[in-house]
């Protein structure tokens, strides 16, 4: 069966038509990254049909955000069932259309259903507060209110959970949810966003509360400008939210961004080696060194540098590349033959800066058509340009450092600041670390991925400030109101002022 024919089934049963996908716009090509080959034909949306899908929205919003919190709960709660009930498909999907191994793929539908669970008890949970007022006879509250229509730009590297951190509490918030996947992971969305076209019906919500659009960048655009988009999420480069940023600023619409990570660990040396090595290869090269939280750099002690390094280099040199649903593969294909060359401009980069691969860096043959490459360990004399840039492949680039104050400093000299890990056992060494490491996840003997969704996720400086999923992430998805009721019966002004 060919990979094609396996994501036909898989739509199939997920009650998705794999003769008529998406839209009735350009052809949007779909290939996987395993072996390259095409996929299956889907479409992208017209611009008439992203207004349409943005109308639709608001319409849908005008009756969802009447609808009583936990009764938008029930919505979340059945969407959850039906992803838990589609799980293998779904995951299948995901390793075919973005090359995970099944394991992670598996991890990644959780996370779905794991956030539904989250956003099921918020619906009953978006507390305000009350506020002792200065006036007699006045009571002070706060209270949050629906926002509006939620645009989700969502990234390839996680085609749906990210959405789904947006997309279930935006929907308990009393949100409705327009969606522009990555255009590299149509098939999972669609199949996703069936999902949620069939919780909706099975409670009775609005259809148009999470309408999805496909396409490119006019597609992403159309939702920048949009004023009817009142927050607009989006996952991706650094480069990317630069530009929308101001772009949805310039309009007063809000915006949560989900940028580049540039992710360190600290390795002390009173750390538990063993502990930290194997937290660090799944950090480092899981999903192929694809996850905005990859561990991209080392910051190890020198007199555990050699250790460090040693048996780093060992379990690189070992790891399992290939098909990613094959059983025992830990390494995946890269997205694209673009992200491999990036790779070896990266690598070239640094040899060139004084750095020395320890282990692995080079293509490794799986067939024709995927791109597959060894994790690579690299030495570097110090954080020279190419270490403190992103590189959206699995390279590892490794520090020494002396003094503690040092490695703080090496930790904190990238532009982003997205995830952190220290590795020590002394603990005077991990609160610092934890309270000067300027990343918005910051960890104490854990890599820097695979964060749990009951946390907010998300980063700091060119990582773009938003936090998602749990929490009081929520919080960004609503409008708050600060109301004051006067029940004296008489005109009391604040701070004491008299009028008249
Ligand atoms: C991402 O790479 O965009 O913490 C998200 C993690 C996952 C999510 C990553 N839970 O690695």
């Amino acid at each position: 069966m060919t990979l094609a024919e396996r994501a036909a089934d898989l739509l199939r049963g997920v009650g998705v038509d794999p003769e008529s996908l998406g839209g009735s716009g350009d052809v949007l090509a779909c290939s996987s990254p395993i072996d390259g080959s095409e996929l299956l034909t889907v479409r992208a949306h017209t611009d008439a049909e992203v207004a349409e899908a943005i109308a639709v929205a608001g319409e849908a919003f005008t009756q969802w955000r009447v609808t009583p919190a936990p009764v938008r709960g029930k919505l979340v709660k059945r969407l959850g069932e039906l992803i838990g009930e589609h799980k293998e498909q779904l995951a299948g999907l995901v390793t075919i259309e973005v090359g995970k191994i099944s394991s992670e793929a598996l991890g990644e539908v959780q996370e779905m259903i794991d956030i539904c669970d989250l956003a099921v008890g918020l619906s009953r949970q978006l507390f305000g507060r009350t506020m002792p007022s200065e006036r007699e006879g006045h009571r002070l509250q706060e209270v949050w209110h629906p926002l509006g229509v939620v645009g989700v730009i969502s990234a390839f590297n996680f085609p749906v959970a990210v959405w789904s951190w947006n997309a279930a509490i935006a929907l308990v918030c009393g949100d409705t949810v327009v969606w522009k996947p990555s255009e590299l992971a149509p098939l999972t969305a669609l199949a996703t966003s069936a999902l949620l076209e069939r919780a909706a019906a099975d409670v009775g919500a609005p259809p148009g509360v999470g309408p999805l659009v496909l396409g490119g960048r006019d597609v992403g655009e159309a939702l920048v400008d949009s004023p009817d988009i009142a927050l607009l999420s989006a996952t991706g480069s650094t480069r990317m939210g630069r530009e929308v940023g101001p772009r949805v600023a310039s309009r007063f619409g809000r915006v949560l961004l989900e940028l580049g990570g540039n992710n360190a660990v600290v390795l002390a040396p009173s750390a538990d080696l063993d502990l930290a090595v194997n937290s660090m290869v799944f950090a480092a090269a899981g999903t192929a060194g694809q996850r905005c939280t990859s561990l991209r750099r080392l910051i190890v002690h020198r007199s555990v540098a050699d250790a460090a390094t040693e048996r780093l280099a060992r379990a690189f040199a070992s790891l399992p590349v290939g098909d990613p649903s094959e059983e025992g593969t830990l390494v995946g294909p890269l997205i694209r033959p673009a992200a491999a060359e990036a790779m070896q401009a990266a690598l070239a980069e640094a040899v060139a800066s004084g750095g020395e691969v320890l282990a692995g860096g080079e293509a490794v043959p799986v067939g024709a058509g995927g791109s597959y490459v060894r994790p690579a360990l690299v030495r570097m004399p110090s954080q020279t340009p190419v270490v403190l840039r992103e590189t959206f492949a699995p390279i590892l680039y490794v520090v020494a450092y002396d003094d503690f104050d040092e490695a703080l400093a090496l930790h904190n000299a990238a532009s982003q600041g997205l995830s952190a890990g220290i590795f020590t056992r002394d603990q005077a060494e991990a609160e610092r670390f934890l309270a000067v490491a300027d990343t918005g996840i910051t960890n104490v003997n854990v890599g820097t991925s695979g964060a749990e969704i009951g946390g907010a996720f998300g980063g700091e400086k060119e990582t773009g400030g938003g936090r998602e999923s749990g929490s009081d992430a929520w919080r960004a998805y609503m409008r708050r109101s600060t109301n004051t009721i006067n029940y004296s019966g008489s005109v009391q002004l604040a701070q004491g002022v008299h009028f008249g």
